[in-house]
């Protein structure tokens, strides 16, 4: 008998074969830039309190995952100091709303490497031996090692959390989806700038019978877990 977690439009993973050795916990730009003060979403005057929400759901989620012995991997945006892998493009958009990245602000350069508001927020700090993955994209696997890492690690199944919803936590979960991994993302552990973004994001993952994987929330994580 397998193992699934109650998700929405399946029970995940469609194999029941979950297990902590081949499956991983992605948190996806926990960073000040994202969700702290004076850091990159909150300069271009966005509400704070939505992209903090998957805080304390995390704070519960991690650690019970870690002790089950589950991968942990932690991604964070952001550019070299030179800039040299930031397209102008990206640039000029990001200056249109008054947050220009490598640009000065209250926590540093924005998205910049080494600056203060890059680094993830203390409340989820990665621990030492968990692999963090450094992307100057949305996607996590754009020129990022993820894939070498969850290949050598035999992992499977990816259970997607972090932010934003609609934008780095979907293009990898999409990403993921079309190169076979398993995806399960959480509703209250992930978050987007807006609302109604957060949610017809997740509401995309459940259509076609789940075209990019499957949608749960942690206390459905948490009641798996019981069983192991
Ligand atoms: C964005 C992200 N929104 N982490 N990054 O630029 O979703």
């Amino acid at each position: 008998m397998g193992l699934f977690i109650e998700a929405n439009p399946y029970p995940y993973p469609f194999n029941g074969d979950l297990k902590p050795q081949n499956t991983a916990l992605l948190i996806i730009d926990m960073q000040i830039d994202f969700c702290g003060e004076g850091g990159y979403v909150d300069k271009m005057g966005y509400d704070l309190t939505l992209t903090r929400a998957p805080i304390a759901p995390l704070q519960t989620l991690l650690p019970a995952m870690r002790s089950h012995g589950f991968h942990i991997l932690h991604t964070r945006e952001g550019h070299r100091p030179d800039l040299a892998d930031l397209p102008e493009n990206k640039r000029w958009r990001s200056r249109q709303m008054g947050a220009g990245i490598g640009d000065p602000g209250p926590c540093g350069k924005i998205l910049v490497r080494g600056e203060p508001g890059w680094e993830i927020i203390p409340e989820l700090a990665p621990l030492p031996g968990e692999a963090i993955i450094d992307k100057p994209g949305k996607g996590s696997f754009y020129a990022t090692d993820l894939n070498l890492l969850l290949k050598s690690k035999g992992i499977q199944n990816i259970i997607l959390t972090g932010i934003t919803t609609d934008v780095c936590v979907h293009t990898t979960m999409r990403d993921a989806n079309d190169r076979g991994y398993e995806c399960l993302i959480l509703s209250d552990c992930t978050a987007a700038t807006d609302l109604g973004n957060h949610q017809a994001a997740l509401k995309m993952v459940t259509m076609q019978g789940g075209v990019f994987g499957a949608v749960a929330d942690s206390a459905a994580v948490l009641k798996a877990l019981q069983s192991l």
